[in-house]
């Protein structure tokens, strides 16, 4: 299934972007990854959002440091929902000039911003799922799924604090 994109800036995002492409595997989706700068390349970055409906594209993650640019661009030029991930860079702010620049849309123009790094691309993995999940049952299946072993996950853990606390 091909229904997902994610997009990131530079060759560099890659080893943070990794987590999202291993979550939306775990999920059974296979998503189409592509280096893509708002700033480097932009007839790319125009052509990709212009076309992406008819490519069979519904969801789209975006992810940039520095002056984030990537995911708002998108956004001016689709109607596909935007998922965007601020990522912090060694030559940046530490995050937060990528989180502003991503979070900050004007009204009308809404990207999803999630958190920064390697938080945001997992979670923008399961949201995209989500998204995907509301017209389709099996998705639906697998995200509940998802939860309940999570919750399933702390809770053990839990126990085995509560037994090395009380004894
Ligand atoms: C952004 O600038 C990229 O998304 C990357 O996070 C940052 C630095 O890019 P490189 O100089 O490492 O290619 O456009």
């Amino acid at each position: 299934m091909t229904s997902v994109a994610i997009l990131m800036g530079s060759d560099s995002d890659m080893s943070t972007m990794t987590h999202c492409v291993e979550q939306l595997r775990e999920f059974g989706i296979d998503p189409v990854v592509r280096i893509i700068s708002a700033h480097r390349t932009p007839t790319v970055a125009d052509d990709f959002a212009k076309s992406a409906a008819d490519k069979g594209i519904h969801v789209i993650i975006a992810a940039a440091g520095m002056a984030a640019h990537l995911a708002g661009a998108l956004a001016s030029r689709t109607t596909i929902p935007i998922i965007g991930v601020p990522l912090p860079s060694g030559l940046g702010l530490g995050g937060m000039d990528a989180l502003l620049s991503t979070v900050q849309m004007p009204p009308g123009v809404p990207v999803a911003t999630m958190s920064l790094g390697k938080a945001g691309a997992k979670n923008a993995a399961i949201f995209a799922v989500q998204i995907l999940a509301l017209a389709d049952k099996a998705l639906a299946k697998k995200l509940r799924l998802f939860k309940a072993q999570q919750q399933e996950a702390v809770m053990k853990k839990d126990a085995s604090l509560q037994q090395i606390t009380s004894s």
